[in-house]
């Protein structure tokens, strides 16, 4: 049985979640209390040296990094595929997976971290760090509205691994009063929190 290491609230284990329940993979949670310090246990590092969730156990392989994860799980579980035949593109996903993971991901975690984290530990929101990020989140929102173009998804008429970091990471934006400022953006981001897949993993 797969086990996968995991925090509900963490975006990156949601981007293994949706894809486990986008491969209809039946799995074992195993509850990482990151706010308890359980990343950091010495037999949590034997697992993740890293001492970050998600991780993920399968048939002798331990796997971390929650987009090499991803990968991983859509090359032992091939059936629906959730990345495109044609290999230029597999790269163009590879690219806004990457794209996801680097300058959105810094964006969205920046908002989180100032107005979630901060104030639940009694911490001030620095309001010129969440300026910064929320200018550099509206330059990804330009970006991909144009990798979107009339499209419903990002490289292929279904859901495929390029989407799903979007719409982990999107799931925070009420909470961060995040608006997308290009409908055919929110509408894909919407057309994502409805997919099945998406819904399961909570
Ligand atoms: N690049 C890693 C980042 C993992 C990561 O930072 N996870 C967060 C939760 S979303 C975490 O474990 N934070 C606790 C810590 O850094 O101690 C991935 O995508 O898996």
């Amino acid at each position: 049985m797969i086990k996968l290491y995991d925090f509900s609230l963490s975006p990156r284990a949601r981007k293994v979640r949706i894809t486990l329940a986008a491969k209809g993979l039946a799995y074992e949670k195993v509850p990482i209390d990151i706010t308890k310090g359980e990343q950091k246990t010495p037999e949590y590092l034997a697992i993740n040296p890293y001492g970050k969730v998600p991780a993920l156990q399968d048939d002798g392989t331990t796997v971390y990094e929650s987009t090499i994860i991803m990968e991983y799980l859509n090359e032992a579980y091939p059936t629906p595929p959730l990345l495109p035949d044609d290999k230029g593109q597999r790269a163009r996903a590879r690219v806004l997976m990457h794209y996801a993971d680097n300058p959105y991901e810094r964006a969205v975690a920046t908002l989180a971290a100032e107005l979630l984290l901060k104030p639940m530990q009694g911490g001030a929101t620095d309001h010129k760090v969440v300026s910064q990020a929320t200018t550099a989140l509206n330059l990804c929102f330009d970006h991909l509205t144009n990798e979107l173009g009339d499209n419903d998804f990002l490289v292929d008429s279904t859901l495929t691994l390029a989407d799903i970091p979007y719409v982990s990471w999107a799931l925070l934006f009420p909470r961060l009063n995040v608006d997308i400022p290009h409908p055919r953006l929110e509408a894909w981001i919407n057309r994502l929190k409805e997919q099945p897949s998406v819904q399961a993993a909570g």
